[in-house]
């Protein structure tokens, strides 16, 4: 039995399409999620088994205790595009980094021997350069699913996506265009939001927008606006307040236009990902008055 753990975006669905691709369609089993909640799925994921067998971990970066859970599968082979070092190393335990890869797709391509138009698209989303209309289209698929779907509904939808993908025939993407039209309606109505209520700030010299929410947002779509209409910010931060269990969790994702590396920020609040884009899961509600605080600390 085969475990994957990977990115819940384009470049980890894409990652899991080649490996399923290699193994030629056989079922394993596969978790979605992000790097901030990486050590949780892990633990989630060997739950009552007893033979563990093997496990692909793809898209995320891993810090101490992500490794030490991971290890206890049999073999883990680690493939990721995110700049970072294992603390530690194990025997059991295969990491691959290519930080210079525009997508984990590529390393895992390249990993695996296989070639497909697929990296190109991944590529395109990752490094939020779209150019294709495939690309677009998956990018909005993902995006409807995301917003439409949660939990182990949301996986079941990701995964079957992951399925139709390998055959490359991006022609799969139409029998979305029902779910995505509804999720394009949704898209203007936030694109309004954030034109409304986005509030901006200078502190030490950089150019800052925070757009506070409730609900789960794609932050490229907000990134992407706001420098289209209002040139390029040095920070951008996306705060989204929800409550789990009854108590207060704040996401907070960042973006940056610029050089400012806004991974420095993301771990200061427990997080990871990458400097120009990075986030962070708080237990607690985060104000824009403490992010501006930070900021000050930090930069
Ligand atoms: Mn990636």
């Amino acid at each position: 039995m085969l475990t994957v753990i990977t990115h819940m975006d384009a470049d980890g669905l894409i990652s899991l399409t080649l490996l399923l691709k290699k193994l030629g369609g056989a079922r394993i089993r596969a978790y979605f999620t992000s790097p901030v909640q990486l050590r949780d799925t892990i633990c989630h994921s060997v739950n009552k088994r007893t033979n563990l067998g093997k496990l692909y971990i793809f898209d995320m970066a891993g810090e101490r205790r992500a490794i030490y859970a991971a290890a206890i599968y049999d073999h883990v082979v680690w493939i990721d595009h995110h700049r970072w070092t294992p603390e530690i190393t194990l025997p059991h335990m295969e990491i691959v980094i290519d930080p210079e890869a525009r997508s984990a797709a590529t390393v895992v391509a390249r990993y695996l021997g296989i070639e497909t138009p697929l990296v190109k698209i991944a590529e395109q989303i990752d490094t939020n350069h779209v150019e294709d209309d495939e690309a677009e289209m998956l990018r909005n698929v993902i995006g409807a699913l995301r917003w439409k779907f949660y939990g182990r509904e949301l996986s079941i939808k990701l995964y079957h996506l992951a399925e139709e993908l390998m055959g490359e025939d991006l022609f799969v993407l139409r029998n979305y265009s029902d779910i995505v039209s509804e999720y394009s309606v949704w898209v203007e109505y936030l694109r309004e939001k954030v034109k409304k209520e986005t509030k901006i700030f200078m502190e030490k010299g950089m150019r800052i927008a925070i757009f506070e929410t409730t609900e789960s947002v794609p932050v490229y779509i907000i990134s992407n606006d706001l420098q289209e209409r209002e040139g390029s910010f040095d920070l951008i931060i996306v705060l989204i307040h929800k409550m789990v269990k009854s108590q207060p969790v704040t996401k907070i994702e960042f973006r940056t236009h610029t050089d400012v590396d806004v991974l420095r920020i993301a771990k200061f609040y427990g997080g990871g990902g990458h400097i120009k884009a990075s986030g962070a899961s708080v237990s607690d509600i985060v104000t824009i008055p403490e992010i501006l605080k930070a900021i000050d600390l930090l930069y």
